[in-house]
């Protein structure tokens, strides 16, 4: 500790974007070809191309994964796309420990917040720049971009949260986000 002295964190954000910048930024990108069992119209991602971006991910994790009582700092982008009907969307997860919570916001761009519960009742919020999510720890989150830009949400979340992808990624949610007569409509599924 560098006593009396005034120095500058390693990390920052651009206020324009949410953007990170600094040292060390984790970046985690998923293109189609990572995530395509995500999405119901398997033949519309067969005509798409494999490499197509579908979000991305900057993470400051100051302390080791784990870590209990630490923060953790997140900027995801989702860009603007639909397979078939459904618009390009986050893995989603539960967290590992049901009593670690998370906030989102937005930041810029126009999207849906997609939660469910243990009992797989979803529901969803509107992302807007500025809307305000508090995620219950026991909640599975995942997010959509249903604008003309990308989506960008920051997130904030605790260092031992952990995250369960198997759950979702066996089960998926209980309803997905389609586009109905140009508008975000959570249909059930099944
Ligand atoms: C982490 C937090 C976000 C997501 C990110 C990507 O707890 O919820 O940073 O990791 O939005 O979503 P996913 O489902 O691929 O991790
Ligand atoms: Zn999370």
């Amino acid at each position: 500790m560098a006593h009396l002295k005034i120095i500058q964190s390693c990390v920052e954000i651009t206020l324009d974007d949410f953007k990170l910048k600094g040292d060390p930024v984790k970046f985690q990108s998923r293109l189609l070809t990572n995530i395509v069992g995500i999405f119901f119209d398997q033949e519309a991602a067969k005509k798409l191309n494999d490499d197509t971006l579908v979000y991305y991910v900057q993470s400051w994790m100051p302390v080791p994964e784990g870590t209990t009582g630490g923060l953790f700092y997140g900027t995801s982008t989702i860009m603007t796309g639909k397979v078939g009907e459904e618009y390009f969307m986050t893995k989603g997860h539960f967290h590992l420990k049901p009593d670690r919570a998370e906030f989102y916001w937005g930041v810029r761009g126009e999207g849906v917040l997609i939660m469910m519960d243990r009992n797989r009742n979803t529901w969803g919020e509107r992302i807007y720049p500025g809307s305000l999510h508090y995620i219950n720890g026991e909640i599975a989150h995942r997010m959509a971009n249903t604008g003309q830009e990308q989506l960008i949400v920051g997130a904030c979340w605790p260092s031992d949260a952990g995250h369960d992808y198997e759950e979702i990624e066996h089960n998926g949610f209980s309803a997905r986000l389609l586009e109905v007569n140009g508008q975000p409509v959570l249909v059930p599924v099944g």
